[in-house]
Parts: C-alpha cells; sequence; structure tokens
C-alpha cells in the first residue's frame, strides 16, 4: 500500500518483467509516442497502474502483429481492442480476477465459458486468457492477489484449456509434444498451444514441465512429432537463445522446434518456428504466413 507522498503503481522494471517490452522500449513509447504516461514519483520515477499495464499489453500484441507503434499510440484503448478484433470483451480479464480473489469459482468459470464462446480457442488465449494471467501478475506485484489466488488462476486455465480441446480430434495423424526446459516452470503458455494444435487436428501429447533435453530428446526420437512446442517465459532471452540452438539440430527430420512466450520473441535460429501468439501459430499450422 502507497503512503499518502507516495504514488501507487508498479516502477517500470516490473513493468518490463510482467509484459516482455524492455525498459528502453517503454521510454521510447512514452517519450516519443505518449503511447502511456504513468505518473511519477517525487524523486520522478514511473509507476504503472494496472490499466496502464493492461494498454502496454494490448500494444505489444499489435506490435507482434506488425502494426507500427507510431500509428497505434494515441488510440484509446477500446479502439486498440478494435484493432485486435477483440470487441464486446470489455475488461473480462479483470472481472475473472476479482471473482477468482473472492474465491467465486462458479463466477469465475460462467465469464471464461462466455469469453470461449465468442471467440476462436487461439483468440480467446491471446484476448483472455494470456492478458488475465498478465493482470493477475500486476495484482500480484502489488499485493492484492497470493500465492493461493494465482493457484487457483492457473487451475482455471488448465480446466478452460482442456475444455476447449477436442476430445475427438486428432485420433490419427500428426503429434505436437509439448514441455518446458528445466528452469522454466510456465507452462500455460505451451498448453494453450496444444489445445490450438488439437483443434486443427493433430494428436497432443503434453508432457510435464522442466523435461532435461536428453530425456525429451528421447520422447521425439519416439515418437517422432511433426512440432515440439517449448514455452520460455522466465529464463534470460540469451540463454533461452544458446538452448534452442543447441537442441534444434539434435531433433529427427521431420520434427519442427515451435518457441513461445516472451522470453523468445526476438529470437533467431536457423529452422526454429518463433510463435509471437496463438493466433499466429494457428496460422503457421494452417500454412498460411504470419502477417
Ligand atoms: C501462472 C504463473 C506462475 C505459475 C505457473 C503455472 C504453470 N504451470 O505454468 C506458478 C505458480 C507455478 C509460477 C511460478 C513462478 N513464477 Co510465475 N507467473 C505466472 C504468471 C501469472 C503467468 C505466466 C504465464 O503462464 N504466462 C504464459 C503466457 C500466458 O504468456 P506469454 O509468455 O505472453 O505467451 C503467449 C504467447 O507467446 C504464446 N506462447 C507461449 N508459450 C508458447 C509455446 C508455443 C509452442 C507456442 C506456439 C506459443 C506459446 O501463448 C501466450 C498467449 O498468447 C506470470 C505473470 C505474467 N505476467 O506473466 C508470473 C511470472 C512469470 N512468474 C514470475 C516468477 C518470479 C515466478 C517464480 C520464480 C516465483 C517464485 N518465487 O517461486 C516461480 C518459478 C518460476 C520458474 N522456475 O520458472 C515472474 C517472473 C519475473 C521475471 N523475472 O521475469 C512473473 C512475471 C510474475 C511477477 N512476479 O512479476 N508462476
Amino acid at each position: 500500500m502507497a503512503s499518502p507522498n507516495e504514488v501507487a503503481g508498479l516502477p517500470v522494471g516490473r513493468v518490463a518483467e510482467l509484459t516482455g517490452v524492455g525498459i528502453e522500449t517503454l521510454r521510447s513509447w512514452e517519450r516519443r509516442h505518449g503511447a502511456v504516461t504513468p505518473k511519477r514519483t517525487k524523486g520522478g520515477a514511473r509507476r504503472y497502474t494496472e490499466q496502464e499495464v493492461t494498454r502496454v499489453g494490448l500494444l505489444k500484441r499489435l506490435v507482434d502483429q506488425g502494426w507500427s507503434i507510431s500509428s497505434v499510440a494515441g488510440r484509446d484503448t477500446t479502439e486498440l481492442q478494435e484493432l485486435l478484433g477483440d470487441r464486446l470483451l470489455g475488461d473480462l480479464p479483470g472481472a475473472v480476477l476479482d471473482a477468482v480473489l473472492a474465491f467465486d469459482l462458479d463466477e469465475a468459470e460462467a465469464l471464461l465459458l462466455r469469453g470461449a464462446r465468442q471467440f476462436s480457442p487461439e483468440h480467446f488465449s491471446d484476448a483472455v486468457l494470456a492478458p488475465m494471467l498478465l493482470q493477475a501478475g500486476v495484482r500480484w506485484a502489488d499485493g492484492r492477489f497470493r500465492v493461493a489466488h494465482e493457484h487457483v488462476l492457473s487451475s482455471l486455465v488448465r480446466r478452460s484449456v482442456q475444455r476447449l480441446t477436442p476430445v475427438t480430434a486428432g485420433r490419427s495423424g500428426e503429434w505436437l509434444v509439448g514441455t518446458t526446459l528445466p528452469g522454466e516452470r510456465h507452462a500455460l503458455g505451451v498448453l494453450m498451444a496444444s489445445m490450438v494444435a488439437a483443434t486443427h487436428g493433430r494428436r497432443v501429447l503434453m508432457l510435464e514441465p522442466e523435461l532435461p533435453e536428453d530425456e525429451l530428446l528421447a520422447v521425439v526420437e519416439g515418437v517422432r512429432p511433426r512440432v515440439l512446442g517449448l514455452s520460455f517465459v522466465t529464463m534470460r532471452p540469451a540463454e533461452a537463445e544458446e538452448r534452442v540452438a543447441a537442441l534444434a539440430p539434435r531433433l529427427p527430420k521431420g520434427s519442427t522446434l515451435v518457441v513461445g512466450g516472451r522470453g523468445v520473441h526476438d529470437l533467431a535460429v536457423d529452422g526454429v518456428v518463433v510463435a509471437r501468439s496463438l493466433q499466429d501459430f494457428a496460422r503457421w499450422l494452417s500454412g498460411r504466413p504470419s502477417r
């Protein structure tokens, strides 16, 4: 809780960790484009509100889709949602989090179901589940959420994703194997990717997170999946790139490594596909190039 002389909100470093938009980029988006203008403390340090962090998340999704920051920075949050095709969404992620805070699971489930009915599975993940996890990170950082809430939320996300994963599809055909490497526990992104793959007719094998590379390769050699999906959220980008570059050449012919999560948005390794969103991944699965 901020004292009367302080300004409430998150410092810029925290916002960078949560959103995956670097500190320098956040400053330049503000200075050059007035994209998000957080309040300042007496000492001049930036303090971002939850709404401002949400806005940074929307701007990042647009920039990942190929919009220039100058063309979107001046628009209000509703317009940004419209550009992303998130119309009718309002603050659904925030409403689910309020329900989780009150441990009102029926309400949280009902809201998630409403969102799931409005969008394709990949769009639901990009527009509802991922922003909701981002907002949860803000509430955790400012003390409104405790570990208990984060675990309840992760469980709700898993259930939503499982509910949307078709049970009849993917009984034959190509496999997707999904997991994370040791040191990276955040596996919800690749779980969402497995749901998207299943809706595109792939068979999915989700392994427990943090699987050592040699064990992972044993699975890949045996199953021969078309796609090996890995998530990188907290691993430093340089380390992620090094480990991906070491792993990729060891995959059997016919298996493609697809990586996602904010830790690898700028990764460039020959033969490795970077999915910047689940809509991006869905386009790749159906053979359409990214925008
Ligand atoms: C849920 C969560 C957890 C859960 C994870 C549950 C699980 N099974 O995954 C639990 C409780 C276990 C957890 C643990 C920890 N967490 Co945590 N967690 C989060 C939270 C709320 C969401 C993370 C998440 O799932 N993101 C995944 C998706 C939704 O986001 P995305 O990366 O943008 O990915 C998108 C696309 O790129 C794509 N995608 C992602 N992966 C893939 C893969 C493929 C193949 C494809 C195609 C696409 C794709 O899908 C997404 C949707 O569009 C974040 C808050 C936040 N803002 O992210 C903190 C957060 C990531 N956690 C954090 C921390 C610090 C931790 C812990 C270290 C805490 C602790 N002290 O123990 C531990 C351990 C982490 C470790 N060793 O790796 C910090 C990280 C700070 C940093 N340094 O960067 C965050 C940012 C919260 C904060 N404090 O600010 N966490």
